[in-house]
C-alpha cells in the first residue's frame, strides 16, 4: 500500500462510526460492488469507490475501501486499503473485488484494467496478514488476463472475481462478464490449478457470488441489464447449477447490481449497491445497502425486500 493510502486509512479510522440505516454511508464515500468477510466476530466489508462527479459519463474508480462492524449497525471506516497503483500491471478501473482468509493470510482478489501489453480487464490478487492489510500485490502480475480467455471480442470478460473455499480446503475462483467461468486455485491462492471451465448460467451478465448454506451451494449473479440478481443452486461446487430465479430486483436507479451474501451471528444478509438511496446517486454514484436475507425450508431464497428504495 502506498504511504498516501496509509495516511488516509489511519485518518479515516478516527472517524466516528454511525448507525447503519440504508444506505450505509452517506458522508465521505460513494460505495459500490460490496464483498463481505466474516472473521473473528467482525464483518469486514470491502467495496469499490465511486468518485464520478455526475451520472453522465462513466465509472471513476481508483481504489477499494474497507469498513468493519461487529453488529451490522455501527460501521467503522478504514478508508482506502488498496489502490490500482498498488498493481504495477494495472492502469485503472478499480472494479469489483472479494477478500477471503486462508491459513491466517488474507487474499483480496480485484478487477482492474491491464496496461496495454495485455489489453482488457484483468484479475489480480493482493495479500495481507490481517483483514485490514496492509495489502500488497501477491504476484507482481495479473492472475487472469484477457488473452487467457479471449473467446469473444468483449475485453470485459475477466471481471468480478468471487473466491470460495470448499469444506475440503480446495479454493475456487469464479468470475466473468457475459461468459461465466471458474477454475481451481492452488493452495498458495495466487495461481490457477488446472483449466478454466465455462459455466452454464442463463442470462448471465456479471457479479458472481458463491456461498454455501447447509449442504447446498449457491451461485448468485447479475442478470440482464438493468441488472437483477438471480441465483442457482447445486449439491456440488462443480455444478451442475439449477437456476432458481430472481433474488433481488433492479436496485433503484442503478442499472448495475452487485451482491454479497453472508451469515453473521445467526442472521443472513444481502449486501448490494443502489443508486437510489442518495439524492444525487445513480449509475456512477452508487451506495452500498444491506437487507436481511431469508431462506425457505427447502433451501430456496425469498426475494429480498429492499429498504433502500
Ligand atoms: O463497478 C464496476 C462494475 O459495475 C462492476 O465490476 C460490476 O459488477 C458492476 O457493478
Amino acid at each position: 500500500m502506498t504511504s498516501n493510502l496509509k495516511t488516509l486509512a489511519a485518518g479515516s479510522l478516527m472517524l466516528a462510526a454511525s448507525a447503519g440505516a440504508n444506505p450505509l454511508f452517506t458522508d465521505q464515500y460513494r460505495t459500490a460492488d460490496p464483498a463481505a468477510l466474516v472473521h473473528d466476530g467482525t464483518v469486514y466489508l470491502y467495496t469499490g469507490h465511486d468518485e464520478a462527479k455526475d451520472n453522465k459519463g462513466f465509472f471513476k474508480m481508483n481504489d477499494w475501501l474497507v469498513f468493519s462492524s461487529t453488529d451490522m449497525v455501527n460501521w467503522q471506516r478504514h478508508g482506502p486499503r488498496l489502490s490500482v497503483t498498488d498493481f504495477s500491471w494495472a492502469k485503472g478501473d478499480a472494479w469489483a473485488s472479494q477478500a477471503i482468509e486462508k491459513d491466517g493470510k488474507f487474499y483480496w482478489y480485484i478487477t482492474a484494467r491491464h496496461k496495454d501489453d495485455k489489453p482488457g480487464f484483468a484479475i489480480g490478487v493482493a495479500v495481507g496478514d490481517s483483514p485490514l492489510g496492509p495489502f500488497k500485490d501477491a504476484r507482481g502480475s495479473a492472475l487472469i488476463t484477457n488473452d487467457m480467455t479471449t473467446d469473444t471480442p468483449n475485453d470485459w470478460d475477466d471481471i468480478d472475481p468471487s473466491v470460495f473455499i470448499d469444506d475440503d480446503g480446495q479454493a475456487y475462483l469464479f468470475w466473468g462478464n457475459t461468459k461465466p467461468r471458474y477454475a481451481k486455485l492452488k493452495a498458495n491462492m495466487t495461481e490457477l490449478d488446472g483449466p478454466i471451465e465455462p459455466l452454464d448460467l442463463p442470462d448471465f451478465t456479471e457479479a458472481i457470488w458463491v456461498h454455501k448454506k447447509g449442504e447446498l451451494y449457491y451461485l448468485s449473479y447479475a442478470s440482464d441489464f438493468p441488472e437483477k440478481i438471480v441465483y442457482a443452486t447445486s449439491s456440488s461446487i462443480k455444478g451442475p447449477w439449477q437456476y432458481r430465479g430472481i433474488l433481488n430486483e433492479v436496485a433503484g436507479n442503478s442499472p448495475t447490481n452487485h451482491q454479497a451474501i453472508i451469515e453473521f451471528k445467526g442472521k443472513d444478509y444481502f449486501i448490494y449497491h443502489t443508486g437510489a438511496a442518495q439524492p444525487d446517486g445513480g449509475e456512477f454514484r452508487r451506495s452500498v445497502a444491506i437487507d436481511r436475507l431469508y431462506y425457505n425450508p427447502d433451501g430456496t431464497l425469498k426475494r429480498v425486500v429492499m429498504t433502500s428504495e
